[in-house]
């Protein structure tokens, strides 16, 4: 049985549970860091030196990272669906999954912390406004590949659609001035209907 230690307002144990609900992998996940706490503790510290969320466990195998957890996961259980066979489809996936760790996650984690976790009194509303303009600009890139296909890779839901899928409804989610991105705004209504992404990803933003 496959467990999952780390909190769902997590970001990235989102992506770790929306692939395992994609997948439709038996499970069980923990909650623990942020306010469930108990990620500094030498039990969890064990499992992963990090001290953050998540962790995949089975049968005594251990994963963290959150990428390289749904990696693994559709590697085993989803291979032709969301770990395309195609090697070429599959570097393509992969390469937006690096593209949000890599490129996305600075200027989302700006407006997330800014906007969410930061006093009203607090916030750096030129460093929020600068994150959004930066976004704008990125999401441009996807808007344009997402001219010619359903989902980043092609006309199927892959591994590289998970991060770039949460991050997307945070930008949606939150009041920054968002530009218009046809193709963009209806890669993100499709997700919207999958209801692994409604269960993990469509909650109250904390
Ligand atoms: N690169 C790591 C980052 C993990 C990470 O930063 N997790 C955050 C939550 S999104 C965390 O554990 N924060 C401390 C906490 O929740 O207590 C991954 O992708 O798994």
């Amino acid at each position: 049985m496959i467990k999952v230690w780390g909190r769902l307002t997590s970001s990235n144990v989102q992506k770790v549970m929306w692939c395992i609900d994609e997948l439709g992998v038996p499970h069980e996940r923990i909650d623990i860091g942020g306010p469930f706490g108990g990620n500094k503790e030498p039990k969890y510290l064990a499992m992963n030196p990090n001290g953050l969320v998540p962790t995949l466990e089975e049968d005594g195998f251990l994963l963290w990272e959150s990428n390289a957890c749904v990696r693994y996961l559709s590697a085993k259980y989803g291979a032709g669906k969301l770990w395309p066979n195609d090697l070429r489809v599959r570097g393509d996936a992969d390469r937006w999954m690096d593209w949000q760790l890599t490129t996305l996650a600075g200027p989302s984690t700006v407006i997330f912390w800014g906007l969410v976790r930061t006093k009203p009194e607090d916030r750096d509303m030129k460093a929020i406004e600068a994150a959004a303009k930066k976004l704008n600009e990125l999401w441009t890139v996807v808007d344009k590949v997402l001219a010619t296909r359903k989902f980043v890779a092609g006309d199927q839901l892959t591994i590289g659609d998970i991060p770039m899928g949460i991050a997307a409804y945070r930008w949606f989610n939150l009041p920054v001035q968002r530009d218009r991105h046809p193709n963009f705004e209806a890669w993100y209504g499709r997700l919207t209907e999958r209801p692994a992404y409604k269960k993990n990803i469509m909650n109250p933003l904390v």
